[in-house]
């Protein structure tokens, strides 16, 4: 399935909606994360010593953006040229990451749920079934070309 304009159009104007609210966005798509998977709680240095999520830890903010703004550039370059392209370093900074913190495959079907249900609850009315294709779609493209660099290395 190609990537359509009105999907891509889709994606970034969501997003561009939903940044006027970082803060709680961020914290809404972190607690969703721990609600469909408690046991990841234990993979976050954010919480490491606590069971209560931090209301404004910088980290947790940056990173849960970065989520989102990388769906996003997926989603464009989706359209554009077909597949998701990241920087070789960014992908394999990622990976690494990711493979470190015992991320595994069924971690990235919680983080994509979490992530579909933040951008439902942010758009109300003007959320859709195309909207959440469009999402999903950016997302497992971009999971798949981390989840490309989760190997250790020889
Ligand atoms: C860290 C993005 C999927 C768990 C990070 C960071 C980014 C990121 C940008 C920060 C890296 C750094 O600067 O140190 C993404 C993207 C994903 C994804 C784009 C999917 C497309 C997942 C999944 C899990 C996960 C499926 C598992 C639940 C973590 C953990 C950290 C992390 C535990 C380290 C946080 C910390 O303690 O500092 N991720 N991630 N991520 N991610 Fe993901
Ligand atoms: C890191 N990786 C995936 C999802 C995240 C959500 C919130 C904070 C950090 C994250």
């Amino acid at each position: 399935m190609g990537f359509t304009e009105k999907q891509e159009a889709m994606v970034k104007d969501s997003w561009e909606n939903m940044k006027q609210n970082i803060p709680q966005l961020s914290l809404r798509f972190f607690s969703l994360i721990l609600e469909i998977a408690p046991a990841a709680k234990n993979m976050f240095s954010f919480l490491k010593d606590s069971d209560e999520i931090p209301q404004n830890n910088p980290k947790l903010k940056a990173h849960a953006v970065k989520v989102f703004k990388m769906t996003c550039e997926s989603a464009v370059q989706l359209r554009e040229k077909g597949e998701v392209v990241v920087g070789e370093t960014t992908l394999k900074y990622l990976g690494s990451v990711h493979l470190q913190k015992g991320v595994i495959d069924p971690h990235f079907e919680v983080v994509k749920e979490a992530l579909l249900r933040t951008v439902k609850e942010a758009m109300g009315e003007k959320w859709s079934e195309e909207m959440k294709e469009a999402w999903g779609e950016a997302y497992d493209q971009l999971a798949a070309a981390i989840k490309a660099e989760m190997h250790v290395e020889a």
